[in-house]
């Protein structure tokens, strides 16, 4: 009886220590997951890339020519053609993610430098994958330094040819910053008289080692 009856207090016993344990694993547990859920907003962070100052331009007054492929680059002495750039923010987040670039009054064979710095606003490295160009006729993309032609009038001709350098799958670090440049020259089929214009999308994915 005795035995019995301590086997039957027992039971009980072992189901409390079981519940407890449970309650004790379960709110261990719920701690962990929180943890954890910290622990993946600081991993997963905020990945954020914004321009930095001005896009400096080599056309400030007499204009620079080259010949294809970007060679014999050299400035004359004629002030005909010029160019603008600047920066929008096309999603509307209070950051801006693409470069316009026009060009004005230019001719075959105008060549044209610019370079702007990217800043890492975030709290998470990066690594620019991709640039998509975009006149209002095409698109391109471009993953590693690329020569790429753009046709900026919609006739199926290519009036300029880019070549877009350096940066690509480089680690920036939050608060670090990378010079981005690239080159233009104008084609023969560029048309004349026009202001020509085209867009330069950077795109950026977290990069952690
Ligand atoms: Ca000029
Ligand atoms: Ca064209």
């Amino acid at each position: 009886m005795a035995l019995l009856k301590k086997s039957k207090t027992a039971l009980p016993a072992i189901l409390a220590i079981t519940l407890i344990a449970l309650a004790i694993v379960g709110f261990s547990y719920a701690h962990w997951y929180e943890n954890l859920w910290l622990t993946g907003e600081v991993k997963t962070g905020n990945l954020c890339a914004r321009f930095w100052g001005i896009v400096t331009r080599t056309d400030t007054g007499k204009d620079w020519t080259c010949d294809e492929g970007f060679n014999n680059v050299r400035q004359i002495n004629k002030d005909i053609g010029s160019s603008n750039a600047y920066f929008i923010d096309t999603n509307k987040d209070g950051c801006n993610d693409t470069l316009v670039v026009e060009l004005n009054n230019v001719y075959p064979c105008y060549y044209e430098h610019m370079a702007f710095w990217i800043h890492n606003c975030g709290t998470i490295p990066w690594k620019i994958v991709r640039v998509n160009f975009t006149t209002p006729y095409e698109t391109k993309s471009i993953t590693k330094p690329s020569y790429l032609t753009l046709d900026l009038n919609g006739d199926k001709k290519a009036d300029i040819e880019l070549y877009w350098g350096n940066n690509f799958g480089q680690q920036v670090d939050p608060c670090g910053r990378v010079d981005i440049s690239f080159d233009i020259h104008v084609l023969q089929p560029c048309p004349e008289n026009t202001k020509l214009k085209f867009t330069a999308t950077i795109i950026m994915v977290n990069w952690n080692e």
